[in-house]
């Protein structure tokens, strides 16, 4: 079993360029607190023989009257502050500060929604065609892309599916039409919630090609899916808001997108508005490959990738 320093961490792969050092990172801290346990073990099994009542029959009203514990406590409060000033924020604002440039990473729009996961892929002009909510129907227009924007033509989109080239910074625009979720992606230690009203940029470099027993479709058989989880809790159906992401070589990543890319002009006009709430059915836009069709049905007691597209 993978270690890092020394700890059999159990993870999933770790799949991204950046899993190494989190991995790392989630190590110390455990061994961080292995000390921090077996330190204060110690000191309270010290603690019952010490002050037992054999040797104490009365208490002592006025305790300890050193000064070592207010200087212990100052100590970690000034090594806490140098932890946060010194360390995490820097590490921070440079992790959040460096979104990787639009021109060569991989874009990708994912909007969550109860109980689903919309990906929008740009197509191959690389430009997202206009959306605009009044236009969402249930399953035919999840993301409300409009038929009249000439950008929005060659777009792709996907439900409870993400396809991703290895070896390319991804950069994912990450939004929700109604609540909170946490669009979290295991192997590659992505896990960022999405918020409605914002958009949230998350980028990663996946460095390793989903292995053939964990590629679709042959993994829903076996539940070995690399699945796209929520991680928060979001509605009654939370449970099974799940999809299924796949890294390609550069080769396997453009068969899909070829193979998936839209017949142009095919949008159905924007019904009237009703003003029921949207749900998602998992049916694919028309003119787009089923392959994009993964969403669960309501009644499903589990949500399965579909078939693999018709060659
Ligand atoms: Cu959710």
């Amino acid at each position: 079993m993978e270690t890092h320093y020394g700890l059999p961490l159990n993870l999933p792969v770790g799949a991204s360029a950046h899993a190494d050092q989190l991995d790392n990172l989630n190590a110390l801290v455990h061994w961080f607190m292995i000390v921090l346990f077996v330190g204060w073990g110690i000191f309270f099994v010290y603690s019952l023989f010490r002050f037992r009542k054999g040797r104490n029959p009365v208490a002592s009203y006025e305790g300890a009257k050193g000064h070592f514990s207010t200087y212990g406590e100052a100590g970690v409060v000034l090594i806490e502050v140098v932890l946060l000033v010194a360390f995490a924020v820097p590490i921070w604002a440079t992790r959040v500060g460096t979104v990787p440039d639009e021109q060569n990473a991989i874009r990708v729009r994912v909007v969550a929604e109860q109980f689903a996961w919309n990906a929008h892929y740009p197509g191959a002009d690389g430009v997202f065609g206009r959306t605009d909510s009044k236009l969402i129907t249930a399953g035919m227009n999840p993301l409300g892309l409009d038929p009249k924007d000439a950008a929005g033509k060659d777009d792709l989109v996907t439900i409870n599916q993400l396809h991703l080239p290895v070896n390319r910074k991804i950069l994912i625009d990450l939004s929700s039409k109604d609540v909170i979720h946490g669009f979290a992606l295991p192997q590659m230690r992505v896990k960022q919630d999405a918020i409605p009203g914002q958009t949230i940029p998350v980028w990663f470099e996946p460095i390793l090609v989903t292995p053939p027993e964990s590629s679709l479709p042959g993994c829903a058989a076996t539940k070995t899916c690399w699945e796209i989880a929520c991680a928060q809790l979001c509605g009654l159906t939370h449970y099974r808001m799940r999809g299924f992401y796949q890294v390609h070589d550069a080769a396997g990543y453009e068969k899909w997108l070829s193979e998936n890319a839209p017949k142009v002009a095919a949008l159905p006009p924007p019904p009237a508005p009703t003003g029921e709430p949207v749900t998602p059915t998992g049916a694919a836009l028309p003119g787009e490959n089923p392959a994009g069709s993964g969403g669960p049905q309501p009644g499903d007691q589990d949500a399965t990738p579909p078939p693999p597209p018709a060659n």
